[in-house]
């Protein structure tokens, strides 16, 4: 019958990464993530990577969770008080480096973003930042000035 091939979701062969979500699994990742303390936070996208963060500023750094999420936006939270301190705004100019273990930036053509994981995966977070870039702006975006 039909039944069976209406539940089936579209499988998306030609996806560039893992960040390239189907609307139908979108839906389902929403779902799963109201349970997640910092949903709220994501204005109705998918949290892609999560996680806390040093935002270096003048003399201070400053812990925040930090949010990838679709659309793309790069949200950060002020994880004592619970609100929402800004973006990291996104362009075809934004790019992240990885400096070492635990520091990368993500230059935006404003400000360049001094931020560094405590955990030591800041190859990750630099990865991610630039796979949504080129799933979003193409491969040929952003390319390096030095
Ligand atoms: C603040 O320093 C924090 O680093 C802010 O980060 C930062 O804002 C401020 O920069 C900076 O002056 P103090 O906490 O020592 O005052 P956060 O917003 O995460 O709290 P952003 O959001 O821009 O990094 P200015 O220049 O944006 O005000």
């Amino acid at each position: 019958g039909v039944g069976s091939s209406v539940a089936m979701p579209a499988k998306r062969s030609t996806a560039k990464n893992s960040f390239d979500l189907s609307d139908a699994e979108k839906l389902q990742r929403l779902e799963q993530q109201k349970t997640d303390k910092w949903h709220h936070f994501a204005d109705g996208e998918v949290i892609l990577k999560k996680g806390f963060v040093n935002k270096r500023k003048g003399l201070f750094a400053r812990k925040r969770m930090l949010l990838l999420t679709t659309g793309p936006r790069l949200i950060y939270i002020d994880p004592v008080a619970m609100i929402k301190k800004g973006e990291i705004p996104w362009s075809p100019e934004l790019r992240a480096e990885y400096k070492n273990f635990k520091i990368f930036f993500v230059h935006t053509p404003n400000r360049t973003y001094y931020l560094d994981d405590p955990e030591g995966y800041a190859i990750h977070w630099s990865e991610a930042i630039e796979n949504m870039r080129k799933l979003t702006y193409g491969e040929g975006a952003s390319t390096s000035t030095s």
